[in-house]
């Protein structure tokens, strides 16, 4: 869910032009690199002068990525192709038209019936203030005793898809409304439920308004300034991340290097982080891991059936974009204050670019663990080496939700990629202001009694990542491990052992076997593996890499429910499909009020070959949330993760070769 009412529009404008950028920018060298400022210009300037455009609305100027064999082909000095994706709506069509930005023409023009792009910053501005103009609502907000509207912020919400007749084939919107007369940080603390207006996006105009009662808005202290968290405790000694000696990664252009890894980064409106061309330098050999991997969907559905909740089933990423709702990192509480900061340049609805300052941050982190230890007590002997890894990180605010999103990398060969869910709970409107009330039972049915007349709603946060694994090159196989006891006859004492029965995938699908409840999830005694059949380390086996997954909550609907439909790619925890370069997001490419005709489960049911092929590996992290006191004013940092973890993909541990000291 995203909110941009005029107040925060205002702080991050302020915000913006506070902080003199010292950070690098993403400098265009590579193929696989951001389309500069200048790229962005020329895009809009060759899209405008087509006649095809009229009206045009700019809702994503992206890279086009040239093809994988190319990339892959490429040598630094080469000559680069560059092309942009530019994808905007024009009543009620959506045009997706390829530019060649070297031969400064239109490539191709694609013009799409049905489909919704995401919702804009733009768009949401305007529905705000038609709602916050509209004279029912402002009649409403009188009943309520607020006469002044500066008093009140309002955020978007997506309505997602329920088949309702009056909604179809329009671009709707729902708008929720807030008392901010106490606010100072938190504009989400205070609903004023019950009440709700619909807003047609394309003529921008209130279709309806819903009030369905008051609800008197929450006296309690939501706000999470000192001030407001008085009294506060002693101040502390810093803890710091030093590197007095400066840092061990180099930045050339978008190219990281690191111990003995070596990766691309790119910042992209929909996905924020992209990172490609993950590869391992072996003793002077290079080789590929993965070729590019990004969080492809983000879905957060809440788990209340009033009127303005049951829709709140929100794909944060293809409704919304997390790259283009990235907010600006602080050096020193979201990164390390050694960090490198990283701009980047988006593009707005007139297809200018909108510089983004700060938002991805590299930095090495000593994690305060071994990265291996040994202690001999017959010999009293210790050999150990300190924990240290890179991180990658992106911030994006997502309505009342903060997410942090990580790549990690350490000298063991693993990347890890985290989620952090910080900011604030969906907290709704009710009469109880203690447990005791003779109306909290009902009030409590579908959240957490948190502050006197507020519920925090449970909900679930799932989120897709899309790996294009290239384990020693693109032609993977798809492993499935799984434990089996193994009888053990007489005379051994023992009764039973597990033995581990290896299974090779040779169709696209869900991986792992059919589970419960309509779920095809992993059970616990299942291990997946990515191997190259053709490469081998030195004991003969096949190289590889694991995913180490562990946060796959699964989906709770019925299969026939809308959001289940729309988010099918839930049915399994993960999947692997044949690499297809037009097969970027788990739920699809256009998932604004999309019906579930999109996306993992579409595409596999070609049944296509994964044997010895480039495949992708689609990874579902999820919780259910929940919610607890603890979570409000504002929520700690809860990280959910997976690893990539060499499977005997060295010859030995690759961390061991780590030096006893550090560089003097
Ligand atoms: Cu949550």
């Amino acid at each position: 869910m995203q909110i941009v009412g005029r107040t925060l529009l205002h702080a991050c404008a302020l915000m913006t032009f506070l902080m003199a950028s010292s950070a690098t920018s993403f400098a265009q060298k590579h193929p696989l690199d951001a389309l500069t400022r200048e790229e962005i210009v020329a895009a809009t300037k060759i899209v405008l002068a087509d006649p095809r455009t009229r009206d045009f609305k700019f809702q994503l100027i992206t890279l086009l990525e040239p093809d994988k064999s190319q990339v892959l082909a490429w040598k630094a000095g080469n000559p680069l192709t560059r092309r942009a994706s530019v994808t905007g709506r024009s009543d009620a069509q959506v045009i997706e038209i390829d530019v060649d930005l070297t031969a400064k023409t239109i490539a191709s023009v694609r013009i799409l019936d049905g489909v919704e792009v995401p919702i804009s910053i733009e768009e949401s501005s305007k529905a705000i203030e038609v709602v916050r103009q509209d004279a029912r609502m402002l009649q409403a907000f009188k009943n309520r005793g607020f006469v002044d509207p500066k008093k009140i912020d309002c955020a978007p919400f997506t309505i997602g898809y329920y088949a309702i007749k009056a909604h179809e084939g329009q671009r709707l919107l729902r708008v929720g409304c807030f008392d901010i007369s106490r606010s100072t940080n938190n504009i989400f603390g205070w609903p004023i439920e019950k009440l709700y207006a619909l807003v047609d996006l394309r003529k921008m105009t209130v279709l309806e308004v819903v009030d369905d009662g008051i609800v008197p808005v929450s006296r309690a202290e939501m706000n999470f300034t000192e001030l407001a968290a008085r009294p506060l405790r002693p101040v502390e000694q810093p803890t710091l991340i030093a590197q007095p000696r400066g840092k061990n990664f180099v930045l050339k252009g978008s190219e990281v290097s690191w111990g003995n890894w070596r990766f691309h980064v790119r910042f992209e409106n929909r996905q924020g982080t992209v990172i490609s061309l993950a590869r391992w330098n072996d003793r002077g050999r290079e080789r590929h891991v993965m070729y590019q991997g990004y969080m492809s969907e983000m879905f957060v559905p809440y788990m209340d059936p009033d009127v303005g909740w049951y829709s709140r089933t929100y794909f944060d990423m293809g409704e919304y974009g997390i790259g283009h709702l990235a907010s600006p990192l602080k050096a020193g509480i979201d990164c390390p204050q050694q960090a490198t900061f990283l701009d980047a340049v988006l593009a707005d609805e007139k297809g200018d670019p909108d510089e983004r300052l700060k938002v991805v941050c590299i930095f090495e982190r000593n994690t305060g663990d071994p990265a291996w230890r040994h202690y001999e007590v017959n010999k009293n002997s210790y050999e150990g080496r300190p924990g240290v890894e890179l991180v990658v990180r992106m911030a994006s605010q997502v309505g009342n939700y903060d997410y942090l999103i990580d790549w990690v990398f350490n000298h063991a060969g693993e990347i890890e990629a985290r989620v952090g869910s910080t900011g604030i709970v969906g907290l709704k409107g009710v009469t109880a202001q203690a447990m005791r009330d003779a109306s909290a039972p009902d009030d409590t049915k579908t959240g957490t009694l948190v502050a006197p007349g507020l519920t925090a709603v449970q909900h679930d946060h799932f989120f897709n990542f899309r790996l294009d694994l290239d384990v020693d090159g693109p032609a993977n196989t798809f492993q499935t491990d799984t434990y089996s006891r193994v009888q053990l006859p007489p005379p051994n004492p023992r009764r039973s052992i597990y033995s581990v029965i290896p299974q090779l995938l040779e169709r696209e699908g869900i991986a792992g076997r059919p589970n419960h409840d309509g779920h095809e999830g992993l059970p616990p005694d299942v291990k997946l593996r990515v191997i190259n059949e053709a490469k081998t380390n030195n004991m003969g086996n096949f190289v590889g890499y694991e995913i180490v997954h562990a946060n796959h909550a699964h989906f709770i609907a019925d299969p026939d429910d809308w959001p289940a439909k729309r988010a099918a790619f839930l049915q399994g925890d993960v999947w692997v499909t044949p690499y297809d370069p037009s097969e970027k997001y788990a739920a699809g490419q256009y998932v604004f009020a999309s019906k579930g005709d999109q996306g993992l489960p579409q595409w596999t049911q070609k049944s296509r070959s994964v044997r010895n092929t480039d495949l992708v590996v689609w990874v579902n992290l999820g919780m259910h949330h929940l919610t607890r006191a603890e979570d409000v004013p504002v929520m700690p940092m809860l990280w959910h993760s997976f690893r990539l973890r060499p499977f005997n993909f060295f010859d030995r541990n690759p961390a061991v070769d780590l030096r006893s000291k550090f560089a003097k």
